[in-house]
């Protein structure tokens, strides 16, 4: 089987250029264009791509040597005929160095900038001509509006998924506008900013500053075939100020890794040559802050409103570390992913609103009689009323009569909703769920039953859409089916209130004269104190005990 060595194809203007990472090894099977090792110059960090698909025989670099256009990199053993095929070594080739970002840039005076004018006047800074690049996109913007920039200074960042660029301003002067957004996609042409108040340009903007001599083969379409000859994508410029390419501290794949996870790129320590962030770097540091070893500068910021997982930033003692195992066998499970969600949610809660829960005890001697026997009239229909759905109904009176229990805080103000959106916990396989059935005051009983039972099947087979569980007003916690005497819910931001609901007993109630046997359903009331009253609370439970004794005053 034939064997292909791959060169480091045109790199434009750099002579030497460092190895800083090698992405296979001996053994490996790698595709066309499947990017072999990551080079670095002080300007470009690039991933030199394979020319042909095969499997790795040899390396013939290592970490730490300076390679250069028609260096070996690798020795391949062709995958076969139709992969051997394009194996001309790009150096082989110029004309298929087309993708090389720099060249091209240089050689684009129609579309690039014009030289920043001497005299004040509002300037647009444009994409210059990135070669083959189409629609890369933003991933940083390095400058804001006010910001006083200089010629050349870099604006903004792009990446494509083999390089990373940084695009610089053609003029000086005062940053009036940014025309893109991180996220955008961006070709050459497009506006990018404004500058005004141009000083006289020390230097020309990139596009006049490139030599039209260095404008090779590079940017001609016809190169397009043959992309896994190519040039690195982010090949430099030959005017390396027109483009400065690259970002010093990490290689495009770390920096996509890292952003797919939500790494900061900028709070991590790089352990590699020059202080450059490796995969290990990012990896270490996730386990840091997953294992509450480590926080992150947003995480940190947030905890003294929101509280952080370990407490640190509300100056609390740190968690207790204890190894389970001397104690006895143990396994460790991963919570759930919906555990998860919701357990940073509770803590927020928990630790953000100063809560207080009024227990009181409703007496739904009739009410339940009369569920009973509407279920029974009802039994061909397939309905069956819940307490649940009675509990729904007398809370939606209370928070008509009690409206500050039916808002939420914003700021100083307060947001009286005049819809009335009703949450209810659901108990499910994968962990609590809240459903929320809408519109609660315009439904009768028999409909809040059957929505009910729909949402918490739903939500019981994962089944829950993100509208079926958000806009709730007020929540509705039962733990009727199950027991219990009473609990203290937390409630669910931004809502100021939650009721818990327990298992209704008999017990024996005086009357004035004598005990009667009657039906209590003990409720547990959490309320928002920088909302709510102690006394507003205590009557909102005293009126909705009254309700539940007399549904008939749901229809006053
Ligand atoms: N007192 C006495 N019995 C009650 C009751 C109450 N307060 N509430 C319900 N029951 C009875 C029902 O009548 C039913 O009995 P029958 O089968 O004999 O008719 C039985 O308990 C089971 O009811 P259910 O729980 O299936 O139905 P529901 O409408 O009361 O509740 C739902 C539905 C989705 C809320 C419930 O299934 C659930 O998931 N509950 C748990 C909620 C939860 O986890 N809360 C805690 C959150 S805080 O961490």
């Amino acid at each position: 089987m034939a064997t292909i060595d791959v060169q480091v194809p045109d790199i434009g203007d750099f002579d030497e250029v460092a190895v800083i990472e090698l992405l296979v090894k001996v053994g490996d099977t790698v595709k066309a264009e499947q990017s072999l090792i990551t080079v670095e110059s002080d300007k470009a960090s690039m991933e030199i791509p394979s020319s042909a698909a095969g499997v790795v025989k040899e390396l013939k670099v290592a970490i730490g040597d300076k390679v250069k256009q028609g260096s070996v990199v690798l020795v391949l053993e062709a995958a076969g005929e139709a992969a051997a095929a394009p194996a001309p070594a790009p150096a082989a080739a110029p004309a298929q160095a087309a993708p090389a970002v720099a060249p091209a840039a240089a050689a684009a005076p129609a579309s690039a900038p014009a030289p920043a004018p001497a005299a004040a006047g509002p300037v647009d800074v444009k994409v210059p001509d990135i070669g083959d690049f189409k629609d890369v996109a933003v991933i940083e913007l390095l400058v804001k509006p006010g910001d006083t920039v200089k010629v050349e200074q870099s604006l903004i960042t792009v990446e494509s998924d083999k390089a990373s660029m940084e695009i610089p301003s053609s003029a000086a002067g005062v940053l009036k506008e940014l025309k893109v957004q991180v996220g955008d996609k961006i070709n050459i042409g497009d506006l990018i900013a404004i500058v005004e108040g141009a000083a006289a340009a020390p230097t020309p903007a990139p596009a006049a500053a490139a030599p039209v001599s260095a404008a090779p083969a590079a940017a001609a379409p016809t190169t397009e075939p043959a992309p896994q000859a190519a040039a690195p994508a982010a090949a430099p410029a030959h005017n390396p100020t027109a483009i400065a390419v690259g970002l010093p501290h990490a290689s495009p794949s770390v920096r996509k890794f890292a952003r797919e996870l939500g790494v900061p790129l900028d709070e991590i320590k790089g352990s590699g040559p020059k202080g450059r962030i490796v995969l290990e770097d990012i990896q270490n540091f996730t386990k840091a802050v997953m294992g509450g070893a480590a926080q992150t500068r947003a995480q940190a910021a947030k905890a003294p409103a929101g509280g952080g997982a370990d407490g640190a930033a509300l100056g609390l003692i740190p968690w207790p570390k204890v190894d389970f195992a001397k104690f006895g066998p143990i396994e460790r499970k991963e919570l759930g992913r919906i555990k998860k969600i919701s357990g940073a949610n509770l803590l927020r809660n928990a630790v953000m609103i100063p809560a207080v829960t009024n227990h009181d005890d409703a007496d739904i001697t009739e009410l339940e009689t009369f569920r009973v026997s509407t279920n029974k009239e009802n039994e061909k229909s397939g309905i069956k009323v819940t307490m649940l759905a009675f509990l729904i109904k007398a809370c939606v009176a209370a928070l008509k009569k009690f409206p500050e229990f039916n808002s939420s805080l914003d700021g100083d103000a307060l947001v009286l909703k005049q819809y009335w959106h009703i949450g209810f916990a659901a108990d499910t396989p994968n962990g609590l769920m809240v459903p929320v059935l809408k519109d609660a005051d315009k439904k009768g009983v028999l409909q809040i039953s059957q929505e009910m039972g729909e949402l918490a099947k739903k939500a019981r087979e994962g089944k829950l859409s993100p509208a079926e569980m958000s806009g709730a007003t007020f929540t509705i916690s039962s733990l009727g089916g199950i027991g219990g005497r009473y609990f203290t819910p937390i409630i669910n931001a931004p809502e100021v209130a939650i009721l818990g609901v327990c298992k209704s007993q008999m017990e024996p109630v005086w009357d004035g004269k004598v005990f009667q046997p009657r039906l209590m359903l003990p409720l547990s009331l959490t309320w928002d104190h920088r909302v709510i009253d102690g006394a507003a609370a205590a009557r909102f439970n005293a009126y909705l005990g009254q309700i539940l004794s007399d549904f008939r005053r749901v229809l006053l």
